[in-house]
């Protein structure tokens, strides 16, 4: 391990005091005093899936009043690929309504996430996700997190076995520890209980959060650069013949601190699908053993890389897998943003045509609104084919938004009506900025953010709307991604224009990524408002109206033209990586 025991972060010895994961969590629960929980045990609960926040739009007031924070529960469910059946859906519906804020949040991992439940309820809501066979084990916290899987390859059957790789993967990574059944599901301690065998991660678990993504070429729409662990479909004549493996991505950064950074994985090799958990064990025991434990902004896997180098790196990932790994095999992604409307899919079952329907979630966010009825909408699909065995699923995209899986052809009919009915068709008449942009949730509930991000997308994007249309460029497929602070759930990063929060109102402009993800922004204008950032916007969009290639994108245009000469710009210091040419 690389820190002393005398530096070692705070929360490294709340892991080791915690008796697997449980700390003080059932005290914690019985005290009736307040909605908080003890300090060490927000840490453990986020292991458990579940993160202590306030209402920050109600601290002032509540302050002013001399009440405790309005405490409350977000819960994140683990959930390999994002894929539930209807009758899940269902269930995790009526518990948004029961325990939650009444909606649904869809993540860019692909897992649902409930706001506003409070404590005395917390387990009640805990159990009902269990009752719906979901749970939220390791959704959040040291340990690996919700393993993502490419949303809509065309094929069903090598979704299939891309997903099923994934889940077993998810699985084989879960703690072992049976905190979370005792605590939550009041399972009887059994001898060992506090002291069970982790194998994969120890008594300490990982220095950080692990993240793993399945990308299947070429769509990108797992943006699998950006996961410490990846893996990247390697597919001949329609079968799968193993998997490209990248290690080392990752996103947070934190504003000032040039120490931290967001950085794109690198290509190690291809292995054969049937070793993926014995790569992905010897790649996070490293992280395990030489992660830093010392300061939680450097203890991502790429520090780990960054601190001792690419080739120690894979020489000790190869010595713990066994074997060196086989060269890369080529690849080519096209974008990473989701595939909208109907798409035919190779027949699954009996034949039968099947399609696919990816529908518009903005920023996640599955709600009733207005005219907006998603929720209902959602309810009304879900409810029609909850009964049935057809083989329909929901299908949670990276991208926040929502694919309706393996629809028999005989009831895309019905589901277009519905969709219309609802007001779910946003796919039919947004523009692409519209359709690709992602926020993270950031305010009310985020104890991190600096700036709006998901409430202020839709203003904000029809601002931007605006402009385009001034230019000509209302069709232009362009990346935007808001998030509220510098760690990047929104991977805006990734986005050819990019807002971060710096202060409410204020935000740094990244500009130039590609939209394949694989080439990160650069911050363009740092701390500036709305007006500042639309001038901008309105300037470059002028110069890529009248001086871009035929088919060019925004983000290569600005790279091409020098419009992000170094002398504008504070480059973040980055690996870029060109993975064609890796694996050539
Ligand atoms: Fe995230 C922390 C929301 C994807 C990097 N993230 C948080 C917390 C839990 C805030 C906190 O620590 O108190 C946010 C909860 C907000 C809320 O009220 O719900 C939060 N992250 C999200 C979600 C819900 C954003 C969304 O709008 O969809 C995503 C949930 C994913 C999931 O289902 O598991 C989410 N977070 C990401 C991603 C994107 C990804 O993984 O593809 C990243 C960047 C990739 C990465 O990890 O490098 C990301 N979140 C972070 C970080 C920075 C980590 C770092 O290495 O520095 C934090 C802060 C931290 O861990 O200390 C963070
Ligand atoms: Fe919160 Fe920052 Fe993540 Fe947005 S990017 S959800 S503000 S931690």
């Amino acid at each position: 391990m690389s820190a002393t025991l005398a530096n070692l972060s705070p929360v490294e010895g709340i892991k080791t005091r915690s008796r697997r994961l449980r700390g003080t969590l059932l005290e914690s629960l019985a005290n009736e005093v307040t909605g908080a929980i003890a300090d060490d045990d927000t840490q453990l609960i986020k292991f458990h899936g579940s993160y202590m926040q306030d209402d920050r739009d109600l601290r002032e007031e509540r302050r002013a009043a001399k009440l405790e924070p309005d405490y409350s529960f977000m819960i994140r469910t683990r959930l390999p690929g994002g894929v539930v059946t209807p009758a899940q859906w269902l269930k995790l519906d009526a518990i948004a309504q029961r325990y939650a804020n009444g909606t649904l949040r869809l993540t860019t991992r692909q897992a649902f996430q409930f706001h506003g439940v409070i404590k005395r309820e917390l387990k009640a809501t805990l159990q009902a996700i269990n009752a719906a066979l979901i749970d939220t084990v390791a959704a959040c916290g040291d340990v690996n997190r919700n393993v993502m899987v490419a949303a809509n390859p065309l094929a069903s059957e090598l979704h299939a076995r891309v997903y099923a790789d994934a889940a077993k993967l998810s699985e084989f990574l879960k703690p072992k520890t049976r905190a979370y059944y005792e605590i939550w599901l009041d399972e009887e301690k059994v001898a060992g209980s506090g002291e069970e065998y982790e194998p994969i991660y120890g008594a300490v678990y990982l220095p950080r959060k692990f993240k793993v993504a399945f990308a299947v070429p070429p769509l990108n729409d797992v943006d699998v650069f950006a996961n410490d662990l990846g893996f990247i479909a390697v597919i001949e004549n329609g079968e799968l013949l193993g998997y490209n493996v990248v290690a080392g991505g990752g996103l947070g950064a934190t504003h000032g601190e040039p120490a931290t950074y967001p950085r794109l994985a690198d290509v190690l090799g291809f292995v054969a699908a049937d070793r993926v958990n014995a790569i992905a064990e010897a790649v996070v025991t490293t992280q395990r053993d030489f992660g830093g434990r010392a300061d939680r902004k450097h203890a991502r896997l790429k520090y780990t890389i960054d601190d001792r180098g690419l080739d120690w790196f894979k020489a000790e990932v190869e010595r713990r897998f066994g074997a060196p790994l086989r060269p890369a095999r080529p690849f080519r992604f096209e974008h990473n943003g989701d595939r909208f409307g109907w798409v035919e899919s190779a027949p699954i079952q009996n034949g039968t045509g099947r399609a696919h329907l990816t529908l518009r979630i903005e920023a996640g966010r599955v709600a009733d609104r207005g005219e907006q009825r998603h929720l209902s909408a959602l309810r009304r699909i879900a409810q029609i084919h909850a009964n049935e065995d057809s083989g329909l699923e929901f299908r949670l995209t990276p991208n926040q938004n929502l694919l309706i899986a393996n629809v028999p052809n005989e009831d895309r009919a019905e589901i277009d009506e519905i969709v219309a009915e609802h007001r779910l068709d946003l796919y039919r008449t947004a523009t692409p900025l519209r359709l690709n942009a992602l926020a993270c949730v950031a305010l009310p509930t985020c104890a991190l953010a600096m700036a709006e991000a998901e409430r202020y997308l839709p203003d904000f994007t029809g601002k931007v709307e605006a402009l385009l249309d001034r230019h000509g460029l209302r069709d232009a497929d362009i990346h935007l991604r808001l998030s509220g602070c510098p760690n990047g759930c929104s991977r805006p990063y990734l986005g050819e224009i990019a807002l971060i929060g710096k202060a409410p109102g204020r935000y740094n402009l990244m500009l130039g990524a590609d939209a394949r993800g694989q080439r990160l922004n650069r911050l363009h204008r740092e701390n500036v408002d709305e007006a500042q950032i639309l001038a901008t916007l309105d300037e470059l969009f002028a110069s890529y109206a009248s001086a871009r290639a035929q088919g060019e994108a925004f983000g290569d245009f600005l790279v091409r033209s020098g419009v992000l000469a170094e002398a504008h710009y504070k480059v973040i210091p980055v690996t870029l990586l060109e993975p064609s040419a890796a694996a050539a």
